[in-house]
């Protein structure tokens, strides 16, 4: 039989959005490549998706429900059928809810995949259910708010006017690892003479595109971008003309914040060296439309939305907005296109349920709650991995009384501790919508392959678990291509441009943001000024407090996405910290040497790696790995806090303070089997 080619599209958490071209041949997937003709992805993918077939047919994917047999975590069960499966998941729940209440069953889930359907289709079911709701905020939701302070609902630039840009600020965005098309526009605007920076605590992959890479102290970015301002207006280099008629409250935060943000405080505040600071608010002016990229990074901390917000106003006082390329992004929302409440369906909400933020799973498992948590539903997330402290977590997952159900394509380290375990398919087995989070496209895609075994798509399952629990609302038997023809709503002037032939062939299409204003605030002016926030003007807000030496900083790894791609052994390395070689042999540490990294929280063994490029004072451990490839039982989230961002509930990966220390000889951790 020969080979077909057929469009789909990549399901994974991360900007781009990829169109694939997927080869198939007698119903295995032999090939996959970036789609050509697809406008952001141009032909090309990243390193993890370009073997996706090994992932699809992969002989770990889980093929079968299972059945918890050993103790908890110790990963051995039995396989059973879905009708028993269902059976002893429904009657678990009604007992659960006749003794102790609907709110003390939890959903759990994320971005496993990010098809609008079956990333979705758990909030109808739950709702009925009557469970306690979960906050999703485990990603950037401080990102969000930083945005919205300054810019409202004003829609991000679309990410190919970068090429007309002569400036491009990478701030906090590792774009070679998380964001590869976007550097694609970034490199060709350098190619036309674009000057790029790169702002980080590090010079890591993406630093080898810069012109200039200026390393900051984490978690001190608001102090940065104020100490620019303070310089354009010092020197009078503000676009005078701009402030007047597009900017609310240039005068206060000359008059109140300003005056604090002197070079010589920000230099000791940031470690960026006082004729550095002249040098890049001069430049900054002088170019006629720079652009600042913002990634997550900067909102991972406690003071994370406010650190955005000061960066987000910083374009505003050069009038960098009224050049075309000018400005600046933290993120695409195009949610407001979609008719979501059609597949979240808040109307079937059972009482008014209390909401768990999903970075605190640890304590709403292990610490008092009224009423307490007494199940837990798992899918198309892995916190025993991916949520902080996972110590808490982890001890949480243990607990005899807690009835676990996870829905996964891999045995992870939170299906390990589930007492029912449910195959999930794959992005290539189901039909699905997808919109992305760093442009304006949209795509479909349908099944192209059979799922593996019995394995059934988050949809599916939530339909049998309504029927096994008997909801008999319409919803519950929709099929994934009636929803996603609901989603689209085809009167919303999102989608006034949009080719409907080349949407339901697969293509990508671009959705349109509202073009009605320039700035889509209260004021219809860019918000320096926010008289809605408790703080009505950015400032640096402090960190956590600690005694530990060593700043950890979490990141994404090159070839994982997050806790994914681990079935795929032949990417990802060894799970290794890197400080500076002088941090090293401060501690008689040596460069290879297995190390202990500790904290208040937890100790999680690493390799050490020596990286002179570091900074004094701060290590960095790339990657969240699965217990059973880590060194020792832990991983990096046993070292971060469950604290949240100062506005939107968000997680803070990257504000712990830690400490290194060598390992005794033969000391270890006991391995997983
Ligand atoms: N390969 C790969 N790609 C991914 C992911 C992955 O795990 N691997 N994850 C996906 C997901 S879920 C997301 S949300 C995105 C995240 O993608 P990004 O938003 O680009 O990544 P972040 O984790 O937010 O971190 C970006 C950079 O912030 C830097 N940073 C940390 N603290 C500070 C600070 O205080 N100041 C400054 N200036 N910089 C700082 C880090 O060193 C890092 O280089 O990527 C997605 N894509
Ligand atoms: N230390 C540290 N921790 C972090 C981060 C960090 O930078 N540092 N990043 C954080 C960020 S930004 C994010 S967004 C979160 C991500 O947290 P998660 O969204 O939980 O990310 P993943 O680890 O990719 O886990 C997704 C799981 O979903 C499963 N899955 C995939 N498709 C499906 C499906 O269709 N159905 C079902 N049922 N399951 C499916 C996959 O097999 C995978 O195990 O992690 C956070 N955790
Ligand atoms: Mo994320």
């Amino acid at each position: 039989m020969s080979t077909e080619i057929h469009r789909s599209v990549c399901p994974f958490d991360c900007p781009d959005c990829c169109g694939l071209l997927i080869e198939v041949d007698n119903g295995r997937v032999v090939r996959v490549s970036g789609d050509p003709e697809h406008p952001f992805t141009r032909g090309f993918l990243c390193a993890k998706m370009n073997h996706y077939q090994k992932t699809i047919h992969s002989p770990q994917r889980l093929t079968q429900p299972l059945l918890r047999c050993g103790s908890k975590g110790a990963g051995e069960f039995r396989p059973m059928s879905w009708n028993e499966a269902l059976e002893r998941i429904s009657t678990n729940w009604r007992e659960i809810i006749a003794a102790h209440g609907a709110e003390t069953l939890l959903p759990y889930s994320y971005a496993g995949t990010m098809g609008i359907v079956q990333r979705n289709a758990g909030h109808a079911f739950f709702h009925r259910l009557g469970a306690s709701l979960l906050e999703r905020g485990i990603c950037s939701p401080a990102k969000g708010c930083g945005w919205s302070a300054v810019m409202g609902n004003t829609p991000a630039p679309d990410p190919d006017e970068v090429e007309h840009s002569d400036l491009i600020i990478l701030w906090s965005s590792n774009a070679a690892a998380t964001n590869i098309h976007f550097l694609q526009r970034v490199k060709e605007a350098k190619k036309r003479g674009a000057k790029v920076w790169l702002i980080d605590v590090y010079p890591h992959q993406t630093a080898a595109h810069a012109d200039q890479v200026f390393v900051v102290k984490p978690g001190s970015d608001a102090a940065l971008a104020l100490g620019l301002m303070h310089i354009l207006v010092r020197d009078g280099l503000c676009d005078e003309k701009f402030i007047a008629g597009k900017v609310q409250g240039f005068s206060e935060l000359k008059a109140k914040v300003l005056p604090e943000y002197p070079p010589a405080t920000v230099s000791r505040m940031t470690g960026i060296g006082v004729a550095q600071l002249e040098q890049m608010a001069h430049k900054y002016a002088a170019a006629r439309a720079a652009f600042i990229s913002i990634g997550g990074g900067v909102s991972r901390y406690t003071n994370g939305a406010m650190s955005v917000r000061a960066i987000v106003a910083l374009p505003a006082l050069v009038g960098a907005w009224a050049q075309r390329g000018g400005g600046c992004t933290a993120g695409i929302s195009s949610g407001a296109a979609f008719a979501m409440e059609l597949i979240e369906r808040p109307d079937l909400q059972q009482g008014s349920p209390r909401t768990i933020n999903m970075s605190q799973l640890g304590m709403a498992l292990t610490q008092e709650q009224s009423p307490p948590v007494k199940s837990l539903y798992v899918y198309s997330s892995n916190p025993a991995a991916v949520a902080p402290d996972q110590n808490q977590v982890l001890a949480g997952l243990a607990r005899e009384d807690l009835f676990t159900v996870v829905h996964e394509r891999f045995m992870t380290d939170t299906a390990r501790f589930a007492d029912i375990v449910l195959p999930a398919t794959s992005s290539l087995e189901t039909s699905d919508i997808y919109r992305s989070y760093g442009h304006y496209g949209v795509q479909r895609c349908h099944p192209l392959i059979a799922p593996p075994g019995e394995a059934k798509s988050n949809l599916e399952v939530f339909s049998l678990l309504a029927k096994s629990m008997g909801f008999s609302e319409e919803f519950f038997d929709f099929k994934a291509d009636e929803l996603i023809e609901q989603l689209i709503d085809r009167q919303n002037p999102w989608w006034a441009e949009v080719d409907f032939t080349a949407l339901a062939a697969g293509r990508m299409v671009k959705l349109s943001p509202p073009k009605n204003q320039q700035f889509h605030t209260p004021s219809g002016r860019i918000e320096l000024f926010n008289p809605t926030l408790a703080e009505v003007l950015p400032r640096l807000l402090p960190l956590n407090v600690s005694d530990f030496p060593l700043q950890l900083v979490t990141a994404p790894a090159m070839k994982t996405l997050n806790s994914t791609f681990f079935e795929r052994e032949e990417i990802y390395g060894q799970m290794s910290v890197s400080l500076n070689p002088t941090e090293i042999e401060q501690r008689g540490l040596r460069d290879g040497q297995k190390v202990l990294v500790w904290n208040e929280r937890g100790e999680v063994e690493f390799f050490l790696r020596a990286e002179d490029s570091l900074p004094t004072g701060l290590a960095v451990a790339a990657g969240v790995w699965w217990q059973k490839f880590a060194p020792g039982q832990s991983t990096v989230n046993a070292l971060t806090a469950q604290k949240l961002t100062d506005l939107g509930g968000g997680s803070t990966f990257y504000d712990n303070r830690v400490d290194v220390k060598g390992m005794e000889k033969g000391e270890s951790f006991k391995k997983l089997p």
